[in-house]
């Protein structure tokens, strides 16, 4: 509605009973409920004005990921974008929301013109964001992005992320480079912000007899945080303990560059699927 400061949002409600509510601001899924359960994160202390980005669910990083000449993390999530349409089809709803550039943009130090197309579809067990990033400059343009999705665990102690074996990863607590991941399913036991490159196959987010599967396409790397105890204080809009409801696993293309010539188009984004086991509703 956004009257008095709150945020104008969308909410998606599939035949299969699944439910998805999206912020026009930022274009950020602030909720995904599947098989009775609320599937990602957003933290209790998430600012939901428009003062800053919203601290959970799946902020789309674009034009940049991390630090840079931009603000961290790039314009889009914090922009407001236009929802074009939402609408049922079939056992699907999909809501298509974008953004183009403006005169901030313009005036930012990525200053090109451009248009982003979102797409969320929600089923009854799965969630998908599809990116369609569009060069609507007359000159080519560079950016990294990424989905950085908030997933929400009963318990981080108890969570493994699997198929990240084999990849090579950067550490940015440790500030190792090209360290090769042996494990199977990776555990987290303190702050860990990782950049595994060239992820191959299907990621998996489990706890209990909870999973989560994701399937990237065009999005190569993946991004592994978690601010445990000493950055959580840090954060003014987390709270102290709640890093153990959490886990981001993001998609992205953030290790190198990807590059658009006037009119290209490139298509990118996850898939998500619920993937329980029996015990899950214990
Ligand atoms: O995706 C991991 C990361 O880049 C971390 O380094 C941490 O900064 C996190 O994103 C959150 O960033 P934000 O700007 O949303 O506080």
């Amino acid at each position: 509605n956004g009257a008095g400061g709150t945020l104008e949002r969308v909410v998606l409600r599939s035949p299969g009973g699944a439910s998805a509510e999206i912020y026009l601001y930022g274009a950020t899924v602030t909720s995904w409920k599947s098989r009775g359960k609320e599937r990602l994160f957003v933290s209790a202390r998430a600012k939901l004005d428009g003062s800053k980005p919203i601290r959970g669910g799946i902020p789309l990083v674009f034009p940049q990921f991390g630090p840079g000449d931009l603000p961290q993390h790039g314009f889009a999530r914090t922009r407001r974008w236009t929802l074009l349409d939402a609408a049922e089809h079939g056992e699907s709803v999909v809501a298509h929301l974008e953004l183009r550039d403006d005169a901030d943009t313009r005036a930012s130090k990525w200053p090109y013109s451009f248009v982003v197309r979102y797409t969320v579809t929600l089923t009854a067990t799965t969630l998908s964001t599809i990116m369609k990033i569009e060069n609507a400059d007359v000159c080519e343009f560079s950016f990294t992005t990424l989905l950085h999705t908030y997933f929400r665990v009963p318990a981080i102690a108890e969570t493994t992320v699997g198929g990240l074996d084999g990849t090579l990863y950067t550490d940015k607590i440790r500030g190792t480079a090209g360290t090769r991941e042996e494990r199977a399913q990776v555990t987290m036991a303190g702050n860990e912000d990782r950049v595994y490159a060239d992820v191959p196959g299907i990621v998996t987010v489990g706890c209990g007899g909870q999973r989560v599967s994701i399937r990237r396409f065009n999005l190569k790397d993946v991004v592994l945080w978690n601010p445990w105890a000493e950055k959580a204080a840090e954060m003014s809009d987390f709270g102290d303990s709640e890093y153990t409801d959490m886990i981001c696993v993001e998609p992205g293309t953030v290790a190198d560059k990807i590059s658009l010539r006037p009119g290209q188009i490139i298509s990118c984004g996850q898939l998500l699927a619920v993937e329980d086991t029996a015990d899950a509703g214990l």
